[in-house]
């Protein structure tokens, strides 16, 4: 596994993220390995399963890989996407899975931690939604799992602004399940783990199947997915959604027009 480690004893499974020198970039094939990772340690019956990054990370995941988004006039964040197929992978996994969190975390890093069932960071650990400053529309999945973390003026607040968010802020609005000093979240982690996997698999998988589906009883009616699907394309065939990511990969500040 070139961008990811993966660790397996009593019964809890351990994701280490490990593409340090790209900031965890979410490449495809680190996306690919995380799905992988996923499936083999449900057929070897974990019980609960952590994601992190290399211990002491200053960036947990510096979100979607910018050189890798699909030309303009595609969409961004397609059901298809690598990170969305992670995204489900995480939410439909029996086990709970643990995000645990040292240092930044940004764009569709935010949505991969806050779609793991229990977030525990470090006081470092912050979060900063960046569509807007890359010029994306995001996805309406993707803007539900959002929804249902923190209320809606926090999350509008931190789509526009695109602006990291405190691991204090973070814990105070419901985001975070617990922030742990980092000489202590390991153990901290762990300890949690090991309390999950003492208990029923089978009543654990139920519950948080039971939990996903209830919280996406959201009734969409077609024409409203479509109104959606409409305005999300008028984003990526825009002039904005071009010069975003072209100003982030020649480290410049991006010139938005709104067209
Ligand atoms: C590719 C990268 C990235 C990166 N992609 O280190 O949610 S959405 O809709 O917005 C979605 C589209 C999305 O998730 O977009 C990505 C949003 N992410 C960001 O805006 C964060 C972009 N990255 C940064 O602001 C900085 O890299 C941070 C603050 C994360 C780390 O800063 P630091 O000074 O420690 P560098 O910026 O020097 O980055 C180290 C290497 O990682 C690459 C970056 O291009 C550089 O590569 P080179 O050494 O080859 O120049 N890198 C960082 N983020 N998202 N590549």
């Amino acid at each position: 596994m070139a961008y990811t480690r993966t660790e397996f004893s009593d019964q809890i499974g351990t994701i280490t993220l490990t593409h340090s020198q790209k900031r965890n970039a979410l490449n495809r094939e680190l996306l690919k390995e995380v799905v992988a990772s996923l499936h083999d340690l449900e057929n070897r019956k974990a019980r609960v399963v952590i994601i992190r990054a290399e211990k002491g990370s200053k960036v947990w995941s510096a979100g979607h890989d910018i050189s890798e988004r699909p030309m303009p006039g595609r969409d961004p964040l397609g059901y298809d996407d690598p990170l969305e197929l992670a995204i489900r992978t995480i939410e439909r996994l029996g086990a709970p899975v643990i995000a645990l969190l040292e240092g930044t975390v940004w764009g569709g890093a935010c949505e991969l931690a806050f779609t793991c069932d229990i977030l525990i960071g470090t006081p470092d650990v912050t979060f900063a939604i960046t569509p807007a400053k890359i010029g994306v529309p995001y996805n309406p999945t993707g803007v539900l799992h959002f929804m249902s973390l923190a209320g809606m003026s926090v999350i509008k607040e931190m789509f526009f602004t695109a602006q990291p968010i405190s691991a204090e802020r973070a814990s105070d609005v419901g985001i975070v399940n617990h922030i742990v000093p980092a000489d202590q979240i390991e153990e901290y982690t762990y300890t949690m783990a090991r309390q999950i996997a003492q208990n029923s698999p089978l009543s654990i998988s139920v519950i948080k199947e039971q939990i996903r589906m209830l919280g996406k009883a959201h009734p969409l009616s077609p024409e409203t997915f479509e109104r959606i699907q409409g305005l999300r394309r008028k984003v990526y065939d825009s002039a904005d959604y071009r010069e975003g990511p072209a100003a982030f990969l020649e480290k410049r500040r991006p010139r938005f027009t709104g067209e």
